[in-house]
């Protein structure tokens, strides 16, 4: 079976019937969404809050019941993928341009369940380019400022031209190196006007489920 199958179906263990959950985006929890589907057709309830255009399409090809933010206080969980986590559960996230919406998700819900394959695993964060999602207008300067703080931005294309998010925005994937002090990072690029949000994720995640090999295990922060 593959990694990303093994991680996000393993990850339906820990919705239970009636819940109201987060769907996060990307190529793993796309086996967490179509399970949800087959437990869905058996009788099983549960609804979903999509991070991106994408996951809408995956829930209801599959048969996810949908609403959204406006209809609840709270979710129970948001299940979401990763490009990177690091020993103590910090994150980076965007890699599928779904940041934004990932993040509102997820301080929505009291828990945040990341899945993955073991690659995703790091010692320090960095080696991932760092989305970070800006409004259009001025882009340029704002590429230049995150160029001040010692980062190299590059514009995110989709073929020819540049990819506009589901929230009418860009990203510049930034080249950081090693991220020493992700909660100061996080807090230096979304205090510079124009950034809308930046992908790193700093004390959100509960635990990860992480497959490697034939294997599927629950990782947790470590102390
Ligand atoms: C989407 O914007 C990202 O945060 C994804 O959750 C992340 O890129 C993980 O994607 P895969 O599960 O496809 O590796």
């Amino acid at each position: 079976m593959n990694l990303k199958q093994l991680a996000g179906e393993k990850a339906v263990e820990f919705v239970a019937d009636g819940m109201d959950i987060g769907l996060g985006t990307g190529s793993t929890v796309y086996w967490t969404i179509r399970k949800l589907g087959e437990m869905v057709r058996e009788g099983f309830r549960v609804r979903g809050v999509a991070t991106s255009r994408s996951t809408e399409g995956v829930a209801a090809e599959f048969g996810v019941p949908l609403i959204s933010l406006a209809d609840i206080d709270e979710l129970a969980l948001t299940i979401d993928g990763a490009d990177e986590i690091d020993p103590q559960l910090n994150l980076i996230k965007g890699g599928g341009g779904a940041l934004l919406r990932e993040k509102m998700v997820a301080e929505a819900s009291r828990r945040l369940i990341i899945v993955a394959d073991e690659s995703k695993l790091v010692p320090r964060l960095g080696a991932f380019p760092l989305p970070v999602e800006i409004v259009m207008f001025g882009w340029e300067r704002t590429a230049a400022r995150l160029e001040n703080m010692g980062v190299r931005p590059a514009r995110r294309m989709a073929g020819d031209t540049t990819l506009v998010t589901d929230n009418g925005n860009y990203i510049l994937d930034c080249s950081c190196g090693e991220i020493t002090d992700p909660g100061q990072l996080a807090h230096d690029v979304k205090t510079l006007t124009g950034v809308v949000d930046v992908g790193l994720f700093v004390n959100l995640a509960e635990f990860a489920i992480v497959a490697g090999g034939s294997e599927v295990r629950v990782v947790e922060r470590a102390s």
